[in-house]
């Protein structure tokens, strides 16, 4: 299924939080999509799914299309190519947009983001407009990663928390609930990351927007199957963007001091 709208029935909601919508992206994740797809819908039975692969060479479309075949809250959206984890979240918010979802989940399809978290996110978000998934707030637990991905990690947070001054201490994790309403408050048409930075420059929208964040900790574990899709292209795509958007910030602070000053001296 990819463009036209779906006429089946919705689904019947997620208590406190309604229609539920967890978008799950994958590029080659043959061994794991049907796992994760069950898995959720264990753990949070009132929400549905959406796989959005971008025609995955290992053949995850077809796999997921047979989970969609037999699960009426399971959907496929297909695309033509790879590109980024972030044109596919951008897909998957639209599609739920135009389908009247009341909030959307970003989920990994590789595990990393346990499904059984899910209802300890949906219950955040009952009182918020934006729910972090955090690695690194009290009670969180990361397994089994590397010390260069937890360096990595660390570093990106701390830098991205300086820079931005994003008030969350999981910046980069993709992990989250958003309520659709406060999406459309952010300017979603100007997002322009592809790789993880997609998450930080969300972050960094939501909280100019000014809308409820709240971080809930997670256990965050390391993939089991198949290859990470992280690359030193999609870190120096971080640290590139970070970069431009905190001079971008500087600048904005600079131009409003500089306008107040003179309305204060031509009163
Ligand atoms: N549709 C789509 N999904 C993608 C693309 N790149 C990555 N993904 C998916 O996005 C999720 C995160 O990708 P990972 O490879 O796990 O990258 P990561 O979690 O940042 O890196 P690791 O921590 O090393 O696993 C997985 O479900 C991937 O299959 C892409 O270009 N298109
Ligand atoms: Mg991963």
């Amino acid at each position: 299924m990819s463009g036209a709208i779906d006429t089946r029935a919705p689904g019947p909601g997620h208590p406190g939080v309604g229609r539920v919508l967890v978008v799950i992206p994958t590029y080659n994740e043959a061994d794991n999509v049907t796992d994760v797809v069950a898995r959720v819908r264990q753990a949070a039975p009132a929400v549905e799914v959406l796989v959005v692969d971008d025609n995955s060479p290992d053949g995850t479309g077809t796999i997921a299309d047979a989970l969609a075949d037999t699960d009426d809250q399971v959907r496929v959206l297909h695309r033509p190519g790879k590109e980024g984890l972030g044109a596919a979240y951008l897909a998957g918010f639209a599609w739920a947009r135009e389908r009247g979802y009341d909030a959307v989940v970003e989920m990994d399809a590789d595990g990393s983001h346990a499904p059984e978290d899910l209802p300890a996110l949906l219950a955040a978000a009952r009182d918020a407009d934006v729910v972090i998934g955090s690695r690194w707030t009290r009670g969180a637990r990361v397994v089994n990663w590397p010390l260069r991905r937890l360096l990595l990690s660390r570093c990106g947070n701390l830098y991205a928390r300086l820079a931005l001054g994003v008030p969350v201490s999981d910046a980069t994790g993709g992990y989250r609930v958003y309520r659709t309403a406060a999406l459309a408050a952010l300017d979603l048409a100007s997002v322009c990351s592809q790789g993880y930075s997609f998450q930080v420059e969300l972050s960094r929208l939501a909280h100019r927007a000014g809308v409820r964040i709240v971080e809930v900790p997670i256990t965050f574990a390391e993939r089991e199957h198949g290859d990470s899709k992280m690359s030193p292209m999609i870190v120096a795509e971080a640290l590139w963007r970070i970069t431009g958007w905190a001079v971008q910030d500087r600048r904005h602070v600079v131009r409003n001091r500089r306008a107040r000053d003179a309305r204060a001296r031509w009163p």
